[in-house]
């Protein structure tokens, strides 16, 4: 198993995130990249690669000119028109019969997020290139004959959408991946961090190449709330492609593992040649974020299974921010995925 990671995503470090009306200290911290970097270690996985830069030909696949352009350019424009140098977070939001662009770097802020949860610092555009530089490198050696493969990104990428940074997320990493592999045949792309994985989902709306299944907490209890619903399934020529499993609250690992099994019914109906795990942990029982009851053993269950299908999988680190058991649990996931019994 190949490992991609580097150090640079300590360049993003915001000092802040707004949640439900407060300024908080961020969840989304790189404490923990440094705990998962630590288990591995301990673990004995220590086959470890760093990433070759993405191109901006492969992020323009998934993400649109100007968005990759005000991602790149925001935070000085930010500072130099006024904006709180602690970070760029906007204060209004682009929505539904309000969504004209305006070149106001302040404004350009609530155009390009859907929340308040992605705040933008200096090094964030840095950072989040490395992280997408992780996947597409865990992608191109999936292409090669690499069975089983782990990026550990930071930031994390589901909640990117096309044009649209949110959930902690900039560049939809899990996306990326997919994309690159689906030069190799159909590819499928696994959701199990409990937030819905609405970027992925928009990218990938309308490709009948490459599968979105999501298991995540319902709308009505659940961040993003407004999608993830289950009778969303894909555009135009992706109608049947996207498959949405929003599950209750308080969800433990047999009800969990059940929807596991429907979900990889439908990858293999796909004829999927590779799959990408976007793999959160915050469905970890007593994730600050989360909701689910899952236990460490049911990571090494999800591995299990994945393994099953026989084809190269590119993991891809999203949530998870129970810190202290972070480590643990990717090394659980990881451990269920080769086969290692321990
Ligand atoms: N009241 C990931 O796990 N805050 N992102 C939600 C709900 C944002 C989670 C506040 C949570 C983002 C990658
Ligand atoms: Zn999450």
């Amino acid at each position: 198993m190949r490992i991609y990671r580097s150090t640079r995503h300590t360049l993003h470090t915001p000092p802040h995130e707004f949640y439900d009306g407060a300024l908080i200290p961020p969840y989304e911290s790189a404490a923990r990249a440094e705990i998962i970097d630590e288990a591995l270690r301990t673990a004995g996985y220590t086959d470890v690669y760093a990433p070759q830069p993405v191109t901006r030909a492969e992020l323009e696949r998934i993400h649109t000119t100007a968005y990759l352009d005000y991602l790149a350019s925001i935070y000085p424009a930010w500072c130099a028109a006024g904006g709180a140098p602690e970070a760029v977070l906007p204060s209004t939001l682009a929505v539904r019969w309000m969504q004209r662009r305006s070149t106001n770097p302040l404004a350009l802020a609530g155009y390009y997020a859907f929340d308040l949860s992605a705040p933008i610092v200096a090094g964030t555009w840095e950072a989040s290139l490395d992280a997408a530089s992780m996947a597409a490198s865990a992608a191109y050696a999936a292409l090669v004959g690499t069975s089983l493969s782990y990026a550990r990104c930071r930031p994390p990428g589901h909640h990117a959408g096309s044009d649209m940074c949110g959930g902690y997320c900039y560049l939809n990493n899990a996306a990326l991946a997919a994309d690159i592999l689906s030069q190799g045949g159909k590819v499928a792309v696994l959701d199990i961090d409990i937030h819905h994985g609405n970027g992925t989902q928009q990218i990938f709306a309308a490709r009948a190449d490459v599968l979105f299944v999501s298991l995540h907490g319902h709308p009505d209890e659940c961040y993003p709330y407004f999608m993830g619903f289950a009778d969303e399934c894909g555009t135009g020529d992706g109608t049947g492609t996207t498959l949405n499993m929003p599950l209750s609250f308080g969800c433990d690992d047999a009800t969990y593992l059940s929807h596991i099994d429907t979900a990889l019914t439908a990858i293999r109906a796909h004829g999927s040649s590779a799959l990408v795990l976007s793999a959160g942990f915050d469905t970890y029982g007593g994730d600050p974020l989360g909701g689910f009851a899952l236990t460490q053993e049911c990571y090494t269950a999800i591995g299990m299974r994945c393994a099953a299908l026989g084809i190269p999988i590119v993991v891809i680190q999203e949530g998870g921010y129970a810190v202290a058991a972070l480590g643990d649990n990717v090394v659980a996931l990881l451990d269920g995925l080769t086969g290692r019994v321990r």
